[in-house]
């Protein structure tokens, strides 16, 4: 009788909690994984916004934007290496920010169509729903209209359908 007993296998309240353990550690994961995927979406957000400003703050500095290299300065942005020399000498930006979360980097640059006579940040390599977040926060939420702007790594313009993990590449005029 006794050996019987032992041999039951497990109650039906035993696999029950069992499952309801399961649940708990499966339910922290995926919330633990959504809050990574907001805090980095919120650290790109700000990131890039940031990058913008010290632009402005070497500007009111220096009466020109960092890395527009012309003689006499035209207002355009025209190397981004000298981008990034000036404003880490100004003390405005560290190397590191030159990389984003998304583990893609940032760049300056301007003059380029469709606003010819602004400026923008390329940000390489971000999640397209990243790119579309960032677009309904400062723009239209539409990837081929607008200041922000945001494509696939291969130049395929504003694809709603696409995947939205797959890799885009992201323009933001912000002096526009
Ligand atoms: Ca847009």
């Amino acid at each position: 009788m006794k050996l019987l007993r032992e041999n039951r296998g497990f109650t039906l309240i035993e696999v029950a909690i069992v499952m309801v353990i399961i649940g708990i550690l499966m339910g922290a994961v995926l919330r633990g994984q959504e809050m990574i995927k907001n805090a980095k979406e919120k650290n790109f957000h700000a990131k890039i916004r940031f990058l913008a400003s010290a632009q402005f703050t070497y500007l009111d500095r220096m009466g020109e934007y960092a890395g527009d290299t012309t003689a006499t300065p035209d207002g355009i942005i025209d190397d981004n290496t000298t981008a990034w020399t000036e404003l880490t000498y100004q003390q405005i930006l560290k190397d590191v920010d030159e990389r984003h979360v998304f583990n893609g980097q940032f760049t300056f640059d301007g003059g380029d169509a469709p606003y010819g006579n602004y400026n923008y940040i390329l940000a390489s390599r971000i999640p397209m729903w990243v790119a579309q977040s960032f677009d309904i926060k400062l723009d239209d939420g539409v990837g081929n209209t607008g200041n922000v702007r945001w494509q696939t790594l291969t130049g395929v313009a504003y694809d709603p359908t696409a995947d939205p993990n797959s890799a885009n590449n992201l323009y933001w005029w912000f002096d526009r």
